[in-house]
């Protein structure tokens, strides 16, 4: 009997392996749903080099913890890898903790990562050096090393905490570093090589661009002639962090708050900000890559990288993003690019 039983459990086990081996393989999935990748990361910084997308965010977790920034790229917004710490302040001796909000740029053959570090807070005795840092490697995946050795901006500029950077290119080639925390945003132009400002016709270095309920986590765009601006309200431990946006015919606006486009969804996830956006090169498909938070959760550092497709109207107007477990479906990238 016992013999029996083992020559037909073998049998078995045979007919199940001819039967795999004759299946297909598996499909790639088209779609992998939301968060994007595994781990609590925030402040998605988004861009495309090459035929790959890369997403930079903040790790997300107590400040004392936030010494490094790992990278994520992906061919076609469903497939991610992980880079892990592109930046590490053991390569940036005036940062030692609350590694921030990272802006990538490609100029040159080089890589520029743009980041905030050490949550600066001049009024406190002895406070360090902080602020925005830039770091440069010659690879998208680092190791970045410190541009600078000492912050490209460290001081109270209009009210703003130096922190959540974006680098926006115009037209004519300028870059300007548009950045601030504490419900203050500033605009100022780059020098060529990222290691200072070069002041506006006026003299001032920066300028103040803060719209009505602006909060943090800045970002510029344009599309159709039109320079969209968008950031962040309400807390970002909280469930009402909220994106926004305003439309201007300058990088230097005015900037008037035209509403909401991104928040909360009581069945989905809440806490829904500080995004960026792409634009697939030569079309015009766009997508917003923001963090949430998971229903029910209620530590602040428990954010999670999502992405949502972006549409607007016929005027140009953005529409609200309805936040899914979905995500979106692969995309792969066909033309070499560069931001
Ligand atoms: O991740 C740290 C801070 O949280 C960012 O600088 C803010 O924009 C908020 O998202």
């Amino acid at each position: 009997m016992l013999l029996k039983n083992t020559l037909l459990a073998l049998a078995g086990t045979l007919v199940c392996q001819a039967a795999l081996a004759q299946r297909p393989a598996p499909a790639a999935a088209t779609r992998d749903g939301n968060p994007i990748f595994p781990g609590w990361y925030a402040d998605p910084e988004a861009a495309i080099f090459g035929s790959q997308y890369w997403i930079y965010p903040t790790y997300s977790a107590p400040y004392e913890q936030q010494v490094f920034l790992d990278a994520f790229s992906s061919p076609d917004l469903v497939h991610w890898t992980k880079h892990p710490h592109v930046l590490d302040t053991a390569a940036v001796k005036w940062a030692h903790r609350a590694l921030w909000a990272p802006a990538i740029v490609a100029k040159g053959e080089k890589y520029y990562l743009f980041f905030g570090a050490n949550d600066y807070h001049p009024e406190k005795a002895n406070e360090p050096p902080g602020g925005i840092g830039v770091a440069v490697a010659t690879s998208p995946a680092g190791p970045f090393k410190d541009l600078l050795g000492h912050p490209l901006v460290g001081t109270i500029e209009n009210g703003a905490q130096p922190i959540d950077q974006f680098v926006f290119k115009d037209t004519d080639g300028q870059y300007y570093l548009i950045y601030g925390g504490w419900q203050h945003c500033n605009i100022a132009r780059l020098k060529d090589d990222f290691t200072g400002f070069r002041p506006f016709a006026d003299g001032t270095t920066f300028k103040s661009i803060t719209p009505e309920k602006y909060v943090e986590g800045p970002l510029m765009f344009r599309r159709q002639g039109k320079y969209y601006f968008m950031w962040s309200e309400g807390g970002w431990t909280g469930p009402d962090y909220s994106v926004a946006y305003a439309v201007g015919s300058s990088p230097m606006g005015p900037f008037k708050r035209e509403g909401k486009i991104l928040q909360q969804d009581p069945t989905v996830g809440t806490g829904a900000g500080h995004n960026s956006v792409i634009n697939v090169p030569g079309t015009d498909r766009w997508y917003i890559v923001y963090h949430r938070h998971p229903l029910g959760d209620k530590d602040g550092n428990h954010r999670q990288v999502c992405i949502e497709e972006l549409h607007f109207d016929k005027q140009g107007h953005i529409l609200p993003v309805k936040i899914t477990t979905q995500g979106v479906s692969a995309q792969p990238l066909k033309a070499a690019a560069r931001r």
